[in-house]
């Protein structure tokens, strides 16, 4: 039992120092647009909605930390000082002013500090800025299609299959890589619409901070705006079927010059062949 005791205790101390180890190096397992091996915070930011939802998150983090502290020191000094054997004749105190005043202002107190940043994130998300782009994604089983409408481009875009990621340098990451990815350019706001061909799903993309459901019938709205360039990779998050796993989203953020390239290219595609997906050409 002794051994056991011991071995346990050497695994608990383990993971204790692989826990510290990871909290101080955090940032050496989040990548910037797409989840990694061992990331237990938020993914990296890549828009102004996510730096002030990461900082929000942050926030409670410590909040809740201190008032779980301080709740367990009072316990400590509960279970200490008040036990039988320390205080044999306890007091019949019932009431105490100033204690009751405190305990109803603080918690308002931390209450107000907390609402303000978080309806203001809220006003942040919802109140979409004018935007220099619109794109309308279409959730379908089990894949996404995309609309520009002030340009008439569109394509389907869906997932890689292994056999395809292995042709393709840098490989990209598995279940979530696809034939056709979302082009917008850095620091223009992106308007996006979201609506579903056949059940509900959902556009999320964890680095611009949007989830948004698509909905079949109905246009919702979010945005985001791509402060640095790259690849970002999202998921449906709405169980939507059985392939609801495999329809990641991409969006690869690109300079104006090369958004505008893209742009030409799709619409040459769009008006050469109007029956075929444009999606081929996508890339
Ligand atoms: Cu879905």
């Amino acid at each position: 039992m002794k051994l056991l005791m011991g071995r346990i205790g050497r695994q608990l101390l383990g993971l204790a120092i692989m826990g510290g180890v990871v909290a101080i190096s955090g940032t050496a397992f989040a990548e910037l647009g797409q989840p990694a091996p061992w990331e237990y915070k938020l993914q990296e930011s890549g828009s102004p909605v996510m730096d002030n939802l990461t900082w929000f998150h942050n926030f409670l983090s410590w909040m809740i930390i201190a008032i779980t502290l301080f709740v367990l020191a009072l316990l400590v000094i509960v279970v200490v000082k008040f036990n039988a054997k320390a205080n044999p004749i306890p007091s019949k105190t019932t009431h105490h002013t100033l204690i009751e005043v405190a305990w109803t202002i603080i918690p308002v107190l931390i209450l107000v500090a907390i609402a303000v940043p978080s309806f203001r994130l809220l006003f942040q998300e919802l109140d979409i800025p004018k935007s220099d782009v619109t794109i309308k994604a279409t959730g379908n089983q089990w894949n996404w299609t995309y609309n520009y409408p002030d340009d008439k481009i569109e394509f389907t875009s869906i997932m890689l299959t292994d056999a395809e990621r292995a042709k393709i340098t840098p490989t990209p990451p598995r279940l979530l890589g696809v034939d056709n990815e979302v082009v917008v350019p850095v620091n223009k706001v992106i308007r996006v619409q979201t609506t579903a061909a056949d059940v509900i799903h959902s556009f999320a993309i964890p680095s611009f901070g949007i989830k948004i459901d698509a909905i079949p019938g109905r246009l919702n709205e979010t945005w985001f705006k791509a402060t640095k360039l790259g690849k970002f990779y999202g998921q449906c998050s709405e169980l939507c079927g059985k392939d609801h796993a495999f329809m990641p989203i991409v969006v690869r953020v690109v300079t104006d010059a090369d958004y505008a390239a893209w742009k030409k290219q799709q619409i040459a595609v769009s008006a050469g062949n109007s029956f075929a997906s444009t999606g081929a050409a996508a890339q």
